[in-house]
């Protein structure tokens, strides 16, 4: 099938209200300078593993910035203003990225004043568990997600952890906007399909996919 018949015949999924996806909103160029302000970060914020309450390891490493950001160790999962093993505050969310993560949720027709940012790191096994986001104060703003990488497979239930799920491939400069009666719905990554990244990046771990989320914690 050629690339012009591939854009005609593969539909996009149908999404439920709230769930909003743009696809490749962040163009290429975009990204590298997203990408590239992301590594200052990770240095002010190294990526760490995270445990939870039985102490084992989650899968992925992550890192935060912004006022807050989410942690969990054997206490349980909060928001915390600083780096948990550096004991220093999380460094800003560069401006520049933030407007972005503000455009994005202006164009899904939600306001958002972000003040977290969670960064996942997916190696190529990567996944995330079917979770729902509430561990912020006020559900009523929107969470944002941009993607970098290769793809993910991205599973969307609904409002209870049983309730049916559909596969999204979220790719490389897509935005994905939760929010309104989508906000609380049980999402995850089921998986990372190698070899899908448009380029390689140092931010990005090798043959896999970083993924950053942006909130409104407090
Ligand atoms: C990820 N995303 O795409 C994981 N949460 O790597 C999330 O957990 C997520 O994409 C809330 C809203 C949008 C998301
Ligand atoms: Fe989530």
């Amino acid at each position: 099938m050629s690339a012009l018949q591939h854009d005609l015949f593969v539909t996009e999924p149908v999404l439920p209200a709230g769930i909003t996806l743009f696809r490749g909103w962040i163009s290429p160029a975009q990204s590298r300078d997203v990408l590239d302000e992301m590594l200052s970060v990770f240095e002010a914020a190294p990526p760490y593993r995270l445990r939870v309450k039985s102490g084992a390891y989650v899968i992925n490493r992550m890192t935060n910035c912004g006022e807050l950001g989410w942690h969990s160790d054997e206490r349980g999962y909060r928001y915390v203003d600083r780096h948990p093993e550096l004991d220093v505050p999380w460094p800003p969310i560069p401006p520049a990225i933030r407007a972005l993560a503000v455009k994005a949720a202006q164009e899904a027709g939600a306001p958002f004043v972000p003040d977290a940012c969670l960064v996942n790191f997916y190696e190529a096994s990567g996944k995330m568990n079917l979770h729902q986001d509430h561990d912020e104060k006020d559900f009523a703003w929107p969470i944002v997600s941009f993607s970098f990488g290769c793809d993910a497979i991205f599973a969307l239930g609904g409002a209870k952890r049983r309730d049916p799920v559909q596969g999204v491939t979220l790719s490389h400069g897509d935005v994905l906007v939760m929010h309104g009666e989508s906000r609380m719905r049980f999402h995850g990554v089921k998986k990372i399909v190698p070899g899908t990244a448009p380029f390689a990046h140092p931010a990005v771990p090798e043959g896999g996919r970083l993924n950053l989320t942006f909130r409104r914690a407090g």
